[in-house]
């Protein structure tokens, strides 16, 4: 395997960088700029190396392209790497990493952070993106003037083929749609905002910008690097070629919170949540009333009172789990649920009193009245909650 690089792109790499390359190139010899670094990202993709290599080998010149592979595998992937790169023209790099920061977009940006051609390529491992198109793609940038080339499915002579049943299909058209809507102005030109498969300009590309949270790596890049020019090149998108998808339920999950966190930032996506939350605990809240009311015979004060006891279990139990995961550090279970049970109940002591000053005091009908209080309630809630109750400690990176 040989290793090359280019002394000048080195020198325009942050410091840690910087450090991190020469280390990987020790004695290796220095060489000119390179035209494409093509980036792919690998988790237990053992069977998909082989063939990989050899197509990206007769599609691309060795002298000016370098492959990164960023690997967070189990299994031996690294190795089969190391063992297929002794045949393969095109110089190969491995980065294998033991905590696989950020999955999948954590190893892009670190691939990123890595290359040195003038383009960089992002692929994945497993033959959906078909090799050959990469000349395509660097091709279409420079005779464009692009900053980015995002190889799509959705474009006139695309096609998702590839895409195994009707189930994947409807969830990958659904959430282009639903991406499509939400960054309108940043998408006009963008078809496939879902591609795994782009060229990226290095020179227009602001990696320490980047914080991706799953697999939608190029959504983070369109949105929070506003490359410039920014052209489509179809392709047929292919079945898997061996291995088994990684995409899962989780994934969906973190996508939607990608989506919220790009488009309304982080507190107002916290504040969606936490009202969203707030909102399916109507249910449990009229469940438990009508069963302890109409079935049970209590009546319907203590009943309504009990009742909202129900919905703040129901309410911490989803804002506990989905909400603040990441901030449960900051107290004990019972230091949580305790304060999150006072302050739902504090809310019906305050809103109550709050209700009948709107009514007799300001005369509003009971059921405007009734919506003010809840709003008020809930912005403060909302407020006591993140600040108080899982308040980030002053080290802790704020992730959601
Ligand atoms: N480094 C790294 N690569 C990953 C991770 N998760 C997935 N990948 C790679 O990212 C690429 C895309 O993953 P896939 O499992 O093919 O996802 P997908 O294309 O949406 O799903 P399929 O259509 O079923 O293949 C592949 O090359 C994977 O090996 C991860 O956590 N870390
Ligand atoms: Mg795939």
């Amino acid at each position: 395997m040989t290793i090359t690089v280019d002394p000048v792109s080195l020198e325009t790499r942050p410091a840690k960088v910087r450090a991190r390359m020469r280390g990987t190139i020790g004695e290796l010899p220095v060489r000119t700029v390179l035209r494409q670094t093509v980036v792919v990202p690998t988790f237990n993709e053992r069977d998909n190396i082989a063939t990989l290599l050899e197509r990206l080998a007769s599609a691309l010149p060795a002298g000016e392209t370098e492959i990164v592979f960023v690997d967070d595998s189990t299994d031996d992937t690294p190795e089969v790497i190391r063992e297929a790169a002794r045949g393969c023209p095109i110089p190969v790099t491995v980065h294998h990493r033991e905590d696989g920061a950020g999955g999948l977009g954590g190893a892009v940006v670190e691939g990123m952070r890595l290359a040195r051609g003038e383009w960089i390529v992002v692929m994945d491992a497993d033959l959906q993106h078909p090799p050959e198109i990469v000349p395509d793609l660097i091709g279409a940038g420079a005779r464009d003037g692009a900053d980015l080339v995002i190889g799509s499915r959705y474009a006139g002579g695309g096609n998702r083929d590839g895409l195994s049943g009707r189930y994947r299909r409807i969830v990958s058209g659904g959430s282009t749609f639903a991406t499509k809507m939400l960054f309108r102005s940043s998408l006009v030109q963008v078809s496939d905002p879902m591609s795994g498969l782009f060229a990226i300009r290095t020179s227009s590309l602001e990696v320490e910008e980047l914080r991706p949270l799953g697999y939608k790596i190029l959504l983070e890049l369109v949105v929070r690097n506003r490359p410039g020019r920014i052209v489509e090149v179809p392709y047929s998108f292919q079945p898997r070629h061996a291995g088994e998808s990684k995409s899962s339920m989780a994934e969906g999950v973190r996508f939607v919170k990608h989506l919220g966190l790009l488009r309304f930032g982080a507190q107002r996506s916290r504040m969606l949540l936490f009202g969203l939350i707030g909102l399916s605990g109507l249910l449990p809240n009229q469940v438990a009333l009508w069963a302890l009311n109409d079935l049970a015979g209590v009546h319907y004060l203590p009943a309504a009172v009990l009742a909202n006891q129900v919905a703040i279990g129901w309410n911490f139990a989803l804002t506990d789990t989905l909400l603040y995961r990441s901030r449960r550090s900051s107290r004990s279970f019972w230091g949580r649920i305790n304060r999150f049970f006072l302050l739902g109940n504090a809310d019906l002591v305050l809103r109550i009193p709050l209700l009948a000053l709107l009514v007799s005091g300001a005369h509003l009908g009971v059921l405007g009245a009734n919506l003010v209080t809840l709003v008020i309630s809930f912005v403060a809630r909302f407020l006591i909650s993140d600040k108080v109750i899982y308040r980030t400690r002053s080290r802790q990176p704020v992730t959601a």
